[in-house]
């Protein structure tokens, strides 16, 4: 099953950064029982937890990710990610290499690329990613350093040629705008403060989710 990107899947991507003065587990929690289909812990810039306290944060995700069958990823940080065992990595164009990360975590693990292009998705393929997000589709205030909006057309662009590779957007989406993000092919939407900052988390999943259900491609 966790080799499956089903559509539509709703992957949550959060840090304890991410978590809006909440508890971020508890926010995990909901997303979890609301039924997101992949979790990446993303413990990125100030004050983010370093050491031994992101260790027990990130085996703090992993049992709830266990506790819901919903395989979960490590971004960057492959040597977090083989200390616990994480079901898969997600690396970024400035992290290390497609080929490099796959070497190191083996064949067992899942290994997600963000790209930007048709040429860097073939690059992702080619060093052996199960996996591509792209984007920023739409804008996004989730990453400080995030690249004009793309739309869907590299999603379009990149399905054309490997259509039977997995691929989430990302950037901007929620429920009200997916439409274009189905439509484009994608197996899924990845997303940080549309679940996080979620009023109410499971209506906002669930909403992901009809926004797939009767969309023609
Ligand atoms: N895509 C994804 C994913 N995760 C990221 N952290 C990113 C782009 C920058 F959702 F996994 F595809
Ligand atoms: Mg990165």
């Amino acid at each position: 099953m966790y080799r499956l990107f089903n559509k539509p899947s709703v992957y949550f991507i959060m840090g304890t950064q991410n978590a809006s003065g909440k508890d971020p587990l508890t926010v995990l929690k909901e997303a979890l029982r609301g039924g997101i289909t992949h979790f990446q812990l993303r413990e990125k810039g100030a004050g983010a937890l370093q050491g031994q306290e992101l260790l027990e944060f990130a085996k703090n995700c992993q049992e709830l990710c266990r506790q819901y069958k919903v395989p979960f990823l490590i971004n960057d940080d492959v040597d977090l990610a083989l200390a616990i065992d994480a079901d898969g990595i997600h690396i970024g164009q400035d992290d290390m290499d497609g080929g490099q990360a796959r070497a190191l975590v083996g064949k067992e693990k899942l290994l997600g690329v963000s790209v930007h292009s048709l040429k860097e998705a073939e690059i992702a393929i080619e060093a052996g990613a199960d996996y591509l997000g792209m984007g920023p589709v739409y804008g996004t205030r989730s990453k400080a350093d995030a690249k004009q909006p793309a739309g869907t057309a590299g999603i379009k662009e990149v399905i054309s040629h490997f259509p039977e590779v997995p691929i989430f957007g990302i950037g901007g989406i929620t429920p009200q705008n997916a439409g274009a993000v189905w439509h484009a092919g994608a197996c899924g939407v990845a997303v940080i403060s549309a679940l996080s900052e979620a009023e109410d988390i499971a209506r906002q999943i669930a909403n992901f989710k009809n926004s797939y259900t009767g969309v023609m491609i």
